[in-house]
């Protein structure tokens, strides 16, 4: 991770008719939240985050660049923030950056291996994530955290593995803190 001045990334909004937008709801989360008790007793319809996404070239696309703004909302489910599906991307090699532009959260990654590690995002915080690393965002805040991406058109997501088989750690809100265990 490097840290960039604040002013570096101002833009919150993306603005364009070749943006697509994902909208992700508590229900998409299924099965990823260990307390599932707390789980069930959500309005599985409530917004968790957005993706705004920049498209320009087709989805598979050798050589090509897409472009990204996820919109994260705050909350907890039980001990475990409102976060990400996370995912490795398809074609495995393919990195990525993250980039923090509003609110703290952490950056979570695992190897292949299944060592899991996080990164603090905080606005200007640049997080280049490598080949081979599944990757997932929580929001440890009480306001929105707003981050952007960059990835290989070609790159893919693949979320069964981590919805089968999640991190090997989770991030919990102890006594207000952010504890990775
Ligand atoms: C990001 C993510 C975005 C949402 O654009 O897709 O933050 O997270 P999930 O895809 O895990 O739901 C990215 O990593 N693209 O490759
Ligand atoms: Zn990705």
């Amino acid at each position: 991770m490097i840290q960039l001045p604040t002013t570096f990334f101002t833009a919150t909004n993306l603005t364009s008719k070749t943006v697509n937008k994902i909208q992700r709801t508590i229900k998409d989360l299924t099965g990823i939240y260990k307390d599932e008790a707390a789980f069930s007793a959500e309005d599985t319809n409530k917004k968790m985050y957005e993706v705004a996404t920049y498209l320009p070239v087709a989805e598979g696309t050798e050589g090509g660049l897409f472009f990204g703004i996820t919109y994260l909302q705050p909350g907890l489910i039980g001990n475990e923030y409102y976060m990400t599906k996370g995912h490795f991307h398809t074609i495995e090699n393919r990195a990525e950056y993250y980039w923090c532009i509003e609110g703290k959260g952490m950056l979570i990654l695992m190897d292949k291996d299944r060592n899991t590690w996080g990164e603090a995002m905080q606005p200007g915080s640049l997080h280049y994530i490598k080949g081979f690393t599944a990757h997932r965002v929580a929001n440890t805040e009480n306001d929105v955290l707003i981050f952007g991406a960059c990835w290989p058109s070609d790159a893919g997501h693949d979320y069964e593995a981590i919805a089968k088989n999640g991190f090997s750690k989770r991030l919990f809100n102890i006594n207000g803190i952010p504890a990775l265990q």
